[in-house]
């Protein structure tokens, strides 16, 4: 049986060694955020240094041709498996500990379970997903929908990224697809992530259990008008996208606000963006949140029916085109009162998706999350102290130790 102390001692050590090692890449200097994109030299780097990790700890690496990595402690092709990993890229200028807290969490925990001499009686696996984000190609979970076959490989691999690139050439091959054998040989998947809110925190707890991620999606609204000069163009003449879309956004954040759901558009790109030059177009990202998928598909209505109606009295058009779309996931139910039991730890729903969520469809999936004093994330202010990332890894430990060790 794992036994820690949180406060000080070799954990505390090794989890700063391991984290300084990464802590620097892709860390963008000004804004203290990071840019990580798939597939990208800081992500590269990463996934070469995920190589190192496993070389040093003799566990192969194999490749599933989607982009996903995977470490093996014992036999790739026996069945039974435990995943436990996360991702490592990031949102533009995201917090450091979304993705990579799971993965360093996950080699340490297989260092706590060799300290312990506890070696497990099925494969125990390490795995990096890729493209978690959707920041580079648009697509969330882009590596975990490909392997579980809820994204098409030929759909997957068409998707560009701004300046043009597909993921088939950023990944030097068209993806390979869904792998229903590597599936079939997993047993469990439990992914550790930084917490994205402020549950853990008002709770005063350091590690808690996800119970349900919140049904969510991403939509693209083409606003098109008549581009033209902002110093001669009468205010009745004007076609103006940009007022379709700024009554976009306000629209969605009442909508939301109505229905206890979240509405976001936080990116957005305007053309030919010049000052003095009334738009031609603007596109606007949607992203929609909600506890239940009625709820959900009621918001981005009421959204639509909305903005339609206001390009009417604009003399614009709009287009709203779905981009993504996750469904509600309650995870396993008995996964998560085992691990609650074994930690005596919280269970939390949360509205951020994860590789978690897709793989949940699958096998039994577990999530633990460890505590965020800020409670902000996908921003630089995303923080967790050294002791609760401590306490993580002695949560994660235990679940192995509990799903593989037995
Ligand atoms: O956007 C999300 O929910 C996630 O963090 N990928
Ligand atoms: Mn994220
Ligand atoms: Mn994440
Ligand atoms: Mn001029």
């Amino acid at each position: 049986m794992l036994t820690h102390t949180v406060e000080e001692g070799p954990l505390f050590n090794r989890f700063r060694q391991l984290w300084d090692e990464i802590a620097p890449i892709g860390r963008d200097e000004h804004s203290g955020g990071y840019l990580r994109y798939a597939l990208t030299e800081p992500e590269l780097r990463l996934r070469e240094w995920f190589r190192e990790q496993a070389d040093a700890r003799g566990m192969p690496v194999t490749e599933d041709g989607n982009g996903n990595l995977f470490a093996w402690w014992g036999d790739p092709e026996a069945g039974g498996a435990v995943l436990t990993g996360s991702h490592f890229d990031s949102v533009p200028h995201g917090g450091a500990y979304d993705g990579p807290l799971g993965i360093v969490s996950a080699w340490l925990a297989v260092d706590e379970l060799r300290a312990a001499d506890v070696s497990p009686t099925r494969p125990l696996v390490v795995g990096a997903f890729v493209e978690e984000e959707g920041a580079r190609f648009g697509v969330p979970c882009l590596g975990s929908r490909l392997l579980t076959g809820q994204l098409d490989a030929t759909r997957a691999g068409a998707l560009r990224d701004a300046a043009g690139v597909s993921f088939a050439e950023a990944l030097g091959a068209r993806p390979a697809g869904a792998d229903p054998a590597l599936i079939g040989r997993i047993a469990a998947f439990v992914e550790l992530h930084v917490e994205q809110g402020r549950a853990l925190v008002d709770q005063a707890v350091p590690v808690g259990v996800a119970s349900a991620i919140w049904p969510h999606g991403r939509w693209r609204l083409d606003f098109t008008g008549e581009g033209n000069h902002a110093g001669t163009t009468r205010m009745s003449d004007r076609r103006d996208p940009m007022l379709t879309y700024a009554f976009t956004v306000l629209a969605a954040n009442k909508e939301a606000r109505l229905r206890d759901a979240h509405a976001t558009v936080g990116r957005v790109a305007v053309e030919p963006n010049a000052t003095n030059a009334i738009p031609s177009r603007v596109t606007g990202w949607l992203d929609a949140r909600a506890a239940d998928p009625e709820t959900l598909a009621g918001l981005v209505e009421a959204v639509r029916a909305k903005v339609v109606e206001r390009a009417r009295r604009d003399g614009t058009r709009v287009t709203l085109t779905e981009e993504s779309a996750s469904p509600l996931v309650a995870f396993d139910g008995g996964l998560a009162d085992r691990l609650t039991r074994l930690l005596e730890a919280p269970v939390l729903p949360t509205g951020a998706g994860h590789d978690a969520g897709v793989l949940a469809a699958h096998v039994p999936t577990a999530m633990l999350f460890v505590r965020n004093p800020t409670g902000v994330s996908h921003s630089p202010a995303e923080s967790a102290t050294d002791a609760d990332c401590v306490a993580g890894v002695t949560a994660l430990a235990k679940v192995l130790e509990e799903l593989a060790c037995r």
